[in-house]
């Protein structure tokens, strides 16, 4: 990415920790953030182009909602170079989508890529062959989180997939605390000291809101896709396809 800035947001103590937002501040460090916070997060965007090139349709949308700096729409671009669709990404922080725009734009393509500075729940989502939420899902209150996904499965095709990909609670304890131990691991491996895993936690305290893996392939099948499962894992990270 271009601004390969390093995380340092929460490497200092901070009286009066504000709630985690998608701010300029986390904007300009967001490659370095995310890359050393989600396991598999290259994995992830790998397994995005590879899905697209199966599921894309010609003369659809792609739509990537909750784009951030857009890393997940260049990864469903670079599956698409040689078909005509339209490539939609969204995101309702200013300071994230005026990056994205610059990222992807130090990119050679063929396909433009149409930004949207919005709320996701309130965008129109039609014709679409395939829709990524990377790691989006989270942040949406929790009662809205079905509305957001019947709007999803109404936009789609017949045979159009949903790319979902979210931080995961494990209603089993003993299990859940075994891969918050190895994700704690795995922050601390990739420099992050316990001041900046700590603060870090409590300014996502009720702003990141988890759900179990049963939760999101019930409210999946509720909301009628006809298959459902997880194609990725790495600890508490999953990522799921669904398919209309
Ligand atoms: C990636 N997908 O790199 N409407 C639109 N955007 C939203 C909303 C909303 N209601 N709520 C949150 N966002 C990216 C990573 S980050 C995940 C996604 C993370 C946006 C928010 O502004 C932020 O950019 C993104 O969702 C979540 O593949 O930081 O863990």
């Amino acid at each position: 990415m271009s601004a390969n800035h390093k995380d340092t947001l929460f490497a200092q103590p901070h009286q009066g920790l504000k709630s985690f937002c998608f701010d300029e501040q986390v904007a300009s460090v967001f490659p370095d953030m995310i890359e050393r916070s989600v396991p598999s997060y290259g994995e992830t965007l790998k397994g995005i182009t590879e899905l697209t090139r199966a599921f894309v349709r010609p003369n659809t949308r792609l739509y990537d909602l909750g784009c951030s700096l857009g890393a997940a729409t260049l990864a469903m671009r670079r599956a698409v170079e040689d078909k005509p669709c339209n490539i939609i990404a969204v995101d309702n922080s200013t300071a994230m989508l005026a990056k994205a725009k610059d990222y992807l734009g130090n990119y050679h393509s063929s396909h433009q890529v149409e930004f949207v500075l919005d709320d996701m729940l309130k965008i129109d989502i039609t014709n679409a062959s395939v829709v990524v939420l990377n790691f989006t899902l989270q942040f949406i209150a929790p009662e809205q989180r079905i509305t957001m996904l019947e709007r999803i499965y109404d936009g789609l095709i017949p045979g159009g997939v949903l790319i979902l990909s979210e931080k995961l609670i494990n209603p089993q304890t003993q299990i859940q605390t075994q891969l918050e131990t190895m994700h704690l691991q795995f922050k601390r491996n990739n420099g992050y000291s316990e001041l900046e895993i700590s603060q870090k936690r409590a300014s996502l305290e009720n702003v990141l809101i988890s759900d179990s893996r049963e939760t999101h392939l019930n409210r999946l099948k509720t909301v009628g896709f006809s298959a459902a499962d997880s194609w990725l894992q790495h600890f508490q990270f999953a990522s799921f396809l669904a398919i209309k």
